[in-house]
């Protein structure tokens, strides 16, 4: 019941690759190899389209569901300078959802529609946002590797074929800067604090490190979709390429601050100029993509929740917006 899979596209073998069809498909491609944009209202292959609605739904869903882990914190935070912080933070991924939905919308699907598969439970939402969140360490280690493999990924996207998914990146791209530095700040923090203060940091690297690879995907090998979604230029770099850069540049920050990351094969390879880095545990990955993650149902609940206790909302901006209506036709005569 719990699954994640919207399957619009998985293992959308069938969604065919026009890109070898017509004439209008072929002018498509050379359009994206020039490196134009594609806007909402250009011809494009439907399979392109549903690509997108795929990936910016499954985006923008991981951004609203992603407030709940850092949300559980804000009444608990040790300062109130760490309080307005972690307010301002998890406001803006609730910012980001909703760029991302009205991107998506650009498609020709209903923001309804999308929360829907959502609530259904047929929608996938990052993985990462399936685990808890137990002690404030970790929502410094949330800013810091979240974050931080979210801008990793996020980056590639700015240069994304689909205008409107482009331009949205830009802007979170920017915002999602500033809290990987506060996470990073807050890592600092313990890390120089008490021996306390250090275990409570070494623990959540300790448990957010390997769900922090897998939020790039699976690897390439297994990559249902990177190869179209390659060519389409929606996706610039692999899951695997994004995936070792994040690792190459969080490695130092952790050693900067005295951590230690929970890798025993981790290990400089100077030939690659890159970590080599431990196996990556895919079937705890399925397994928390199938709905049986440590906290798959209490997300789906929230979620569900908070749209039943928004239903007022809804009824009272639909009835304001009909009342205006009804007076601006009156005054037209
Ligand atoms: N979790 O063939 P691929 C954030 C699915 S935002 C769940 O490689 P694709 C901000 C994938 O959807 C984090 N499912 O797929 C924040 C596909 O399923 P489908 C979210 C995953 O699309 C921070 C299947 O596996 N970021 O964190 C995951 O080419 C802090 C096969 O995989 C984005 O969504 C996963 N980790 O590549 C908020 C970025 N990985 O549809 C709050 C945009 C893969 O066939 C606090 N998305 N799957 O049923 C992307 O770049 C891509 O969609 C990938 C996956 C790279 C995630």
């Amino acid at each position: 019941m719990y699954t994640q899979g919207l399957n619009i596209a998985a293992g959308d073998k069938t969604i065919p690759i026009e890109a070898a069809a017509g004439p209008e498909a072929k002018r498509f491609q050379e359009r994206v190899d020039r490196e134009e944009k594609i806007e909402p209202k250009d011809w494009m292959p439907e399979g392109y389209r549903k690509t997108l609605v795929r990936q910016i739904s499954q985006h923008a869903h991981s951004e609203v569901v992603g407030m709940l882990p850092e949300g559980n914190w804000i009444t608990r935070a040790p300062t109130l300078r760490r309080k307005m912080v972690l307010l301002a933070k998890v406001q803006d991924e609730g910012g980001h959802g909703l760029y991302l939905y009205s991107a998506a919308e650009t498609l020709g699907v209903s923001r309804a529609e999308l929360i829907d598969q959502l609530l259904s439970g047929k929608a996938k939402y990052s993985s990462i946002f399936n685990y808890p969140t137990t002690s404030w360490a970790d929502i410094g280690a949330i800013g810091w590797l979240v974050d931080g493999a979210a801008i990793m990924n996020q980056v590639a996207l700015c240069r994304c074929s689909y205008g409107p998914y482009a331009r949205a990146m830009v802007r979170i791209c920017k915002e999602e800067s500033f809290h990987q530095r506060q996470g990073y700040e807050i890592m600092i923090a313990l890390a120089r604090g008490t021996s306390a203060q250090r275990r409570m940091a070494q623990d959540a690297l300790d448990r957010w490190w390997w769900p922090s690879l897998m939020m790039f995907g699976p690897s390439d090998k297994e990559s249902l979709h990177s190869a179209q979604s390659m060519r389409w230029k929606i996706k610039r770099q692999s899951n695997d390429e994004l995936r070792q850069r994040f690792i190459d540049v969080t490695v130092p920050q952790a050693e900067f601050i005295g951590l230690k990351v929970p890798d025993p094969a981790l290990s400089w390879n100077a030939a690659r100029g890159s970590y080599d880095f431990g196996a990556i545990d895919w079937t705890e990955f399925n397994e928390v993509l199938a709905g049986n993650g440590p906290c798959n149902r209490e997300r789906l609940a929230a979620r569900r929740k908070a749209h039943e206790d928004g239903a007022w909302v809804r009824a009272a901006a639909l009835a304001h917006a009909e009342k205006a209506r009804a007076r601006a036709m009156k005054k037209a005569g």
